[in-house]
């Protein structure tokens, strides 16, 4: 299913921060202040390169280790911790399908895994964009039975970490960055059930005048530089909410699990991770820009190269895995078959190569992957002798975008689309 190839999201998080600095919109419940002082505490983690984030306390949920942020067991055959979150590991998709298991998916979470009633959870839909502008205390709802009840949609979507390969700008380039240190697993592709946004949007009175649509998690309020932002949010502009952005209440044929948004969370394929708000309770339709810290001061591109207020983050860059351990054993003098993955927020994977030690050549793609959120591909080895090996894989998209030797940096470390160097022994 080839997916649009649309610059909607730069142009929109352009223009919002053209609006944000011009004092245009309201951030709800931050004010700019608050953000300029969390900006100058960020500017000396970026320097100490070491980011601890306090972490807002939440009840434990019922049922679940009261240390774990994360609510499903993390085997460490398919998933390391990393603070709150959780990221897959790659060997873990070898010999797997098209999408990720639910027990392997990662795992993002600015503070903690909710416990949420699903017979007491509402959709709460309020703001100037609605017809008759009803308030975030007296909004238009939605069970999830009437969601239920509603034309379901399916979609098999990628979400990805803006952070997902954040590791490399230190261990391959010697620039470390604040924020998670994910390696390469903070990105999975699952078949997504639920209703169109669009369609509850209608459904709740949606009129020509909205322009933002900003969907807020039940998650507890994240506290971060000793600011409380609230909870986690980002706005989307109108036409990607009507286009093909889902309420999902459902993950690879089962009910979301708990991690992943319990009962429903936004799905906004092609956009990065953040944009799929989970557990999502208030909706607002506005009238006017939106913003939250999540399109202001995290998420875009800070650093030489970038303007002051930070520059847009578009689309995700474009990314390959093997599906194999780090410094995993290969037997020395035997044919093996490398398998990995390659994706691309700009559009479908055209072209991967890899190398073994001996040069650049062309991997095998799986012929039904094409154009679709992932692209799976092989490649044979025989490696010579017993030794240490480092395995290259890079990929092209359908916009031309590859990958370079070396990715540029900023200061927060997104982004990373440089090619990973993946050690392996022979023996
Ligand atoms: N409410 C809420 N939604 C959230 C987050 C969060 O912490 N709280 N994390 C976001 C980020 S940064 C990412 S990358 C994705 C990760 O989705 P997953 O945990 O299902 O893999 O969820 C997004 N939605
Ligand atoms: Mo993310």
């Amino acid at each position: 299913m080839p997916r649009p190839l649309s610059p909607e999201e730069a142009d929109h998080d352009a223009r919002r921060s053209r609006q944000w600095l011009a004092g245009q919109a309201r951030c709800v419940g931050v004010d700019r202040g608050d953000l300029l002082e969390l900006g100058s505490a960020m500017a000396a983690l970026t320097a100490a390169a070491a980011e601890r984030e306090p972490v807002a306390v939440a009840p434990a949920p019922v049922g679940v280790d009261p240390g774990s942020p994360i609510a499903k067991p993390l085997r460490p055959e398919l998933l390391r911790p990393l603070e709150t979150n959780a990221e897959m590991h790659w060997e873990a998709m070898a010999g797997q399908g098209y999408v990720v298991p639910n027990d392997r998916f990662f795992v993002r979470n600015h503070s903690v895994t909710p416990r949420l009633d699903a017979r007491a959870w509402r959709l709460r839909l309020f703001g100037t964009g609605l017809r008759d502008a009803p308030t975030r205390d007296a909004p238009v709802e939605f069970t999830l039975d009437d969601l239920r009840r509603l034309p379901a949609a399916e979609r098999t979507a990628l979400v990805e970490c803006a952070g997902n390969g954040r590791y490399f700008f230190a261990s391959q380039q010697g620039h470390p960055t604040p924020g998670v240190a994910w390696g390469l697993g903070g990105v999975g592709v699952a078949r997504w059930r639920g209703v169109r946004l669009g369609t509850v949007l209608r459904l709740a009175g949606l009129t020509d005048d909205a322009v933002d649509v900003m969907p807020e998690g039940l998650d507890p309020d994240y506290v971060t530089g000793g600011v409380n932002l609230g909870r986690v949010r980002r706005p989307l502009p109108i036409a990607k909410a009507l286009d093909d952005v889902l309420l999902a209440y459902e993950m690879n044929g089962e009910s979301l699990p708990a991690d992943h948004g319990f009962p429903v969370r936004v799905v906004v394929p092609g956009w990065i991770g953040i944009s799929s708000i989970k557990w999502v309770g208030p909706v607002e339709v506005s009238a006017t820009p939106l913003f939250s810290p999540w399109n202001t001061h995290f998420y875009r591109m800070f650093g030489p190269g970038h303007p002051g207020e930070g520059g847009t983050l578009g689309v995700q860059s474009v990314k390959s895995a093997f599906e194999l351990a780090w410094d995993a054993r290969l037997p020395a003098g035997a044919e093996v078959l490398l398998r990995g993955r390659s994706w691309s927020g700009a559009g479908p994977i055209e072209r991967v190569e890899v190398d073994t030690g001996d040069g650049w050549r062309a991997a095998e793609l799986v012929a039904a992957d094409r154009g679709g959120a992932w692209q799976r591909w092989t490649a044979t080895w025989r490696p010579p002798a017993p030794g240490r090996f480092t395995l290259r894989a890079r990929a092209t998209d359908v916009t031309g975008a590859s990958q370079p030797d070396r990715a540029a940096p900023n200061d927060l470390g997104y982004l990373f689309d440089g090619v990973v160097h993946h050690p392996v022994t022979a023996a």
